[in-house]
């Protein structure tokens, strides 16, 4: 992409209504606009990002195994009504009348609506398990919208719900979302802590929360600081198998975290005090297991083994989408601005180009932009006739995790000046060797055209 044909309307001044990091550096690189409160219009670079979210989110979860699909986001209350939970759900449900005068909802999320279809379609154990999501918009009257993207009325979650013959059969589902969060979150260039939690709303007697640590969140946390030293990494895992799916549960949960609403002062006294930590952290997940909560009073049974129908047993799985683009700013900037992990870039590299209308120097931007995208690689090119000092400060600002700098006084001794965005370093190499470099940064990374 070229800049001077891109709309990315970057903001001079600090938006005076943006109390955090992420929600200012979201509205002054362009990525944002509120359009009412706790209501986003995602511009362009934001868009990006949300798709870069979007896209490793399914990925994670087709290979764990579940199955993507898309419900509405406009719900009748009459399903809501089946459950008990049209009254209980309160002011924070936005209620919607028809113009048959029908009792209409914005869906705040779907347990209703999934167990509607899987009563009309799944009759025997035989179909059994099941995991059907979702990446759909959904809205919540919050209170308090705040933040930005991260408390909005309007945001973006991927849920999904196992259905399945047994409990035991469904804390498989369970540990089998944690397991797939765990990935997910480390593709984002995020450390996710999982810490047992309250079901809230949602319901039932299983639940962790995903949570990013940050000065910033909303939720106070208490944990042994010995489980920030753990990483999922690239294991190969059967995803399939209850045993695997287990250990690594149990290795991510066996040391203390837990949010305020289940902290147990007593229990967190027995960790050595050196490795105690309070902190606060933004949740960008959560996992529940709520049996048969819905499949009971909504009918949704299968015909078990022996013939007689039998209520599954389900669970409901949920991650933040749009909300992560706010926790992973909040987790990765400076105070020149925002700084992608390369697993979440918008673009992976920008050009700049110190004199706009030189042909050498023009010349040279061309070439390493065509090698770039040759690689499959998406650079961003700062192509406008404007100072060098505007457009770094614009790179910085958007946060690219590479820079390559291209001017005549460089290109004299054939080379161009690469920036590593996080450590600052640059290094002057020929315009070939930037590119390779570029190459190597990226490889392993699902590389994909984009919107
Ligand atoms: N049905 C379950 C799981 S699918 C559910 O709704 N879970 S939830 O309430 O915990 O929401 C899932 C995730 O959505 C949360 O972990 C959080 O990251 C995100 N989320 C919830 N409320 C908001 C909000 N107001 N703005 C942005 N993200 C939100």
């Amino acid at each position: 992409m070229r800049l001077s044909r891109y709309f990315l309307p970057v903001l001079k001044e600090t938006p005076a209504e943006a109390q955090i990091a992420s929600h200012r550096l979201m509205l002054r690189a362009g990525m944002i606009k509120q359009a009412s409160a706790g209501i986003y219009s995602w511009l362009p670079l934001g868009f990006k990002v949300l798709r870069k979210l979007e896209n490793i989110v399914h990925e994670e979860q087709v290979r764990a195994g579940h199955i993507p699909m898309l419900m509405p986001t406009l719900q009748s209350a009459d399903l809501w009504r089946e459950s008990g939970r049209y009254d209980d759900y309160g002011a924070e449900m936005l209620r919607i009348k028809d113009r048959q005068d029908r009792d209409m909802l914005y869906g705040p999320t779907n347990e209703e609506l999934i167990t509607d279809i899987f009563r009309a379609h799944v009759g025997s154990y035989k179909d059994l398990p099941l995991t059907l999501y979702h990446i759909q918009w959904k809205f919540r009257d919050e209170m308090r919208p705040r933040f930005g993207v991260m408390r909005g009325r309007e945001f973006l979650m991927k849920d999904g719900y196992n259905f399945d013959l047994t409990k035991e059969d469904a804390l498989h589902s369970y540990n089998r979302h944690l397991v797939s969060y765990l990935r997910t979150y480390e593709r984002m260039g995020l450390q996710a802590i999982p810490m047992r939690a309250d079901s809230g709303p949602i319901g039932g007697d299983d639940t962790h929360e995903f949570l990013v640590l940050a000065d910033t969140g909303e939720s106070e946390v208490f944990y042994d600081s010995a489980i920030t030293d753990l990483r999922f990494g690239d294991r190969a895992i059967d995803y399939d198998d209850p045993a695997q799916c287990r250990a690594v549960l149990e290795e991510f949960t066996s040391r203390y975290a837990r949010t305020d609403e289940t902290h147990d002062a007593a229990f967190f006294a027995q960790i050595p005090e050196d490795r105690r930590r309070v902190a606060r952290g933004i949740e960008v997940g959560q996992i529940f297991y709520f049996g048969t909560k819905y499949s009971e009073p909504m009918g949704a049974t299968v015909q078990g083994p022996d013939g007689k129908p039998v209520p599954v047993h389900m669970g409901s799985h949920g991650i933040g989408v749009s909300r992560l683009v706010g926790a992973i700013i909040e987790a990765s900037h400076d105070d020149k601005g925002i700084i992608w992990p390369e697993g979440v870039t918008p673009f992976h590299a920008g050009i700049v180009n110190l004199k706009q209308g030189d042909p050498q120097a023009d010349a040279a931007c061309e070439a390493i932009y065509a090698a770039l995208v040759a690689l499959g690689l998406e650079p961003l090119y700062d192509d406008r006739d404007e100072r060098a000092g505007g457009k770094f400060a614009t790179m910085d600002l958007i946060g690219l995790p590479w820079r390559i700098t291209v001017g005549p006084r460089g290109l004299k001794n054939g080379v161009v000046e690469l920036t590593s965005r996080r450590s600052g370093e640059s290094e002057e190499l020929p315009p070939e060797q930037a590119v390779e470099r570029l190459a190597r940064a990226y490889a392993g990374h699902v590389l994909r055209p984009s919107l």
